[in-house]
């Protein structure tokens, strides 16, 4: 990988666009039917990208000036999670700030692991949320604008917590984050919770959004529990919310992609929700690496004018793929091929 990028962006360094002419794209490939397709070089973050890196995965991204900058899971070889920031001018070729994000206003614990970072941009800044440790996983949150400089706020939640996802804008005045209240260690469970705040401080009227299940709807894929994945995106037919569905196997855990489309007004009214995965390990990158059957959204890049929909995975705990679709075409999926319960 080139060495670090200096500073990038326009003035206060936020994407000010809803169109994104560079996001990464390649058409579906001819002949598929599929929905969602995987990016055809992937994986775009492979194996051991760096001497003493063994993973980057479940990782952030955004556009940022004239390319993209993004928050990444990175474990070197003592298998720690910490949170690095990468720069990238098309979104495929990143390069990786050597060492973990500080924080200006906080001393970190070093028994404070950090990963699944997801990134909001709102309000002319960046809120950085990923699951920190605080006597057991929680969701932590930090602001910045440039990415070189981060203020941590207080942890949103009490443990057990994971996947913590912050809409982009308010609604109604507030600030909206999912979450998925958890074990402290591979949960077995796992639902997906919408909270409120009006400061990104104070965190409540904590709503039930989905249920993990299906097995009484003829499903499987999402059995075992869920959890949200990238930022939603606004459409006019709801907030499209990209999820992971996960059935444990004889085999361990399985993680599939899936969607849904929320209420635009009351974001824990389930509108539409797929009674299918979109995406499964099925690629050698998602079947095989340090844990096998890993499909794990966290980023969905929208060029609002072409509905291109770059979405950006975890690929078995170890890489960071990409797959393609297009925002219409997996809305009018999702209200064609649903079952709400
Ligand atoms: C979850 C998290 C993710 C991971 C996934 C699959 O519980 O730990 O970071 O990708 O399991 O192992």
């Amino acid at each position: 990988m080139a060495e670090v990028l200096s500073a990038r962006g326009n003035a206060n360094g936020v994407a000010t666009s809803q169109g994104l002419p560079n996001i990464p794209w390649q058409d579906r490939p001819a002949g598929s039917k599929a929905v969602v397709w995987r990016h055809r070089e992937n994986p775009v973050i492979p194996r051991a990208p760096q001497p003493g890196v063994q993973g980057v995965y479940n990782s952030a991204v955004t556009p940022f000036g004239d390319g993209f900058a993004g928050v990444f899971r990175l474990e070197k070889t003592d298998r720690f999670p910490r949170l690095h920031v990468g720069w990238s001018e098309d979104g495929l070729d990143w390069q990786l700030e050597p060492e973990p994000v500080v924080f200006s206003n906080w001393k970190d614990d070093p028994s404070h692991y950090a990963y699944d970072p997801r990134v909001t941009a709102i309000d002319g800044e960046y809120i950085v949320q990923w699951c920190g440790g605080h006597n057991g996983p929680t969701i932590s949150l930090a602001r910045t604008k440039d990415f070189r400089t981060f203020e941590r706020l207080e942890n949103a939640f009490l443990p057990f917590n994971r996947n913590g996802v912050l809409f982009p804008r308010k609604i109604n005045g507030a600030y909206y984050m999912f979450s998925r209240p958890s074990d402290n260690g591979h949960t077995p469970f796992g639902d997906i919770y919408l909270s409120e705040s009006p400061n990104l401080i104070h965190w409540g009227r904590h709503r039930l959004v989905m249920r993990k299940g299906g097995d009484h709807v003829g499903q499987w894929w999402q059995r075992t529990k869920i959890g949200a994945g990238p930022v939603p995106i606004e459409t006019p037919e709801g907030w499209l919310m990209i999820y992971h569905g996960v059935i444990d196997t004889c085999n361990g855990f399985v993680y599939s992609m899936g969607a849904a489309l929320l209420d635009l007004d009351e974001p824990w009214r389930v509108l539409y929700r797929t009674n299918q995965h979109v995406l499964t390990p099925e690629a050698d990158y998602e079947v095989s690496g340090h844990v096998p059957n890993v499909v794990f959204p966290v980023t969905a890049l929208c060029d609002q004018p072409t509905g291109r929909l770059a979405i950006y995975y975890g690929a078995a705990d170890t890489c960071t793929a990409l797959a393609y679709a297009n925002l219409s075409e997996l809305v009018e999926f999702t209200k064609a091929n649903s079952a709400v319960f």
